[in-house]
């Protein structure tokens, strides 16, 4: 466990003096959102710490998706009216998805890459459709964040946090503050309704998965805000040609065990093609399990999607992965993780993914040893 070594409020100490008003002791967990506390109680408490800062960032996983893009746009903007501080928005990797890309775009939505932000500027640091311990974010292990809000399972570490809102059930990040929007009574602005809209229909592929009343009720709110003209420009991007090549090379190299259906993608052009690749191939007949992979500046990147409601995707990624040095995380249906690569010649490389991919194919329970190929 990382827990130790972090050692998260470091720091706050002397960067944070200034905030006399705030106790900086493990009390602060008291700010922590409990179940059954209402949205207006869990933005009322954030509102609340927020207001002895001057300056917010809010960071998005790596190689973000629309549901971190839109969550995060939409916390900095109730940062901005509500706590009268500024705010920038700012995520790790690249945008590389022709959807995601067009998402900023479109909406002309404010995210930067990490390697502008200057942390020294910022005294709030909040984390979105991510968590601390989760690996897949570019938060330097010095800092450690104020304000924590994601879907996804807790972990221990996030309870670090002084405002945290993470787990349950709930099918996106930006149904959670979508309803820290309606609490507010703030006007919605169009292009911050549609960025959560498509958030939350592409974390639930339409309301379709892992979807609550809560993801439900957000929809439905927010669509007669929806910019319908963008949205459709965003869900129908113009494609580059590397996306039709790597289809290809998908569709060339993906290989059945049984209901399993297993992808090594080689290099790719965008780290974010193997949750496309995976999700595309679970919808091959019989395949219960879809699993791709593809290598992106020196790391090893996973996709891992499961049509069995019984099975967890995120647990099982995270126990193949992390007893090799890499960093997972998800939830049920759909999960995702990266391995480092450096140092590891070819041949090093090769043993390595045939290892993981044996592994992986144990777990679900394949029998047979040799894939066949799709054509
Ligand atoms: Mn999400």
């Amino acid at each position: 466990m990382k827990t130790a070594a972090r050692m998260p409020f470091s720091h706050r100490h002397d960067d944070r003096s200034r905030q006399g008003a705030l106790i900086r002791s493990p009390r602060m967990s008291l700010l922590r959102s409990k179940e059954g506390d209402s949205q207006q109680v869990k933005l009322d408490r954030l509102i609340q710490y927020a207001r002895g800062h001057e300056r917010a960032l809010v960071l998005t996983h790596d190689n973000p998706d629309p549901d971190s893009i839109a969550s995060a746009v939409a916390l900095a903007h109730i940062l901005v009216r509500m706590a009268g501080m500024e705010a920038i928005v700012a995520y790790g990797g690249i945008v590389g998805r022709a959807e995601n890309r067009a998402l900023v775009r479109v909406l002309k939505l404010t995210v930067v890459p990490i390697a502008r932000v200057v942390f020294g500027d910022n005294d709030l640091i909040c984390m979105v459709d991510t968590q601390p311990e989760q690996g897949n974010h570019s938060l330097p292990a010095r800092h450690f964040p104020d304000v924590v809000i994601d879907h996804h399972p807790e972990r221990p570490e996030t309870r670090l946090a002084p405002i945290a809102d993470v787990g349950g059930e709930i099918g996106a990040t930006s149904t959670v503050i979508a309803e820290y929007f309606r609490a507010s009574g703030l006007e919605m602005p169009p292009h911050i309704a549609t960025a959560l809209y498509y958030g939350i229909k592409a974390d639930t592929r339409d309301l379709g998965r892992q979807t609550t009343p809560a993801d439900v009720d957000a929809y439905l709110w927010l669509f007669p805000i929806v910019d319908k003209e963008a949205l459709a420009e965003i869900e129908h991007p113009r494609l580059p040609l590397e996306y039709f090549q790597l289809y290809h090379t998908a569709i060339e190299r993906a290989l059945v065990y049984e209901h399993a259906v297993v992808c090594d993608l080689g290099e790719i052009y965008v780290p974010d093609m193997v949750a496309e690749v995976a999700e595309r191939f679970l919808f091959l007949q019989d395949v219960k399990w879809s699993l791709a992979f593809g290598e992106y500046e020196g790391q090893l990147y996973f996709s891992l999607r499961t049509s069995d409601r019984r099975m967890n995707a995120g647990r099982l990624i995270r126990d193949v992965i992390e007893e090799k040095g890499g960093s997972a995380g998800g939830h049920g249906s759909m999960a995702g993780a990266r391995v480092p690569l450096r140092g590891l010649g070819p041949p090093a490389r090769a043993r390595l993914e045939q290892e993981l991919v044996q592994r992986f194919l144990k777990e679900f329970g394949v029998k047979t040893k040799k894939g066949r190929r799709m054509v």
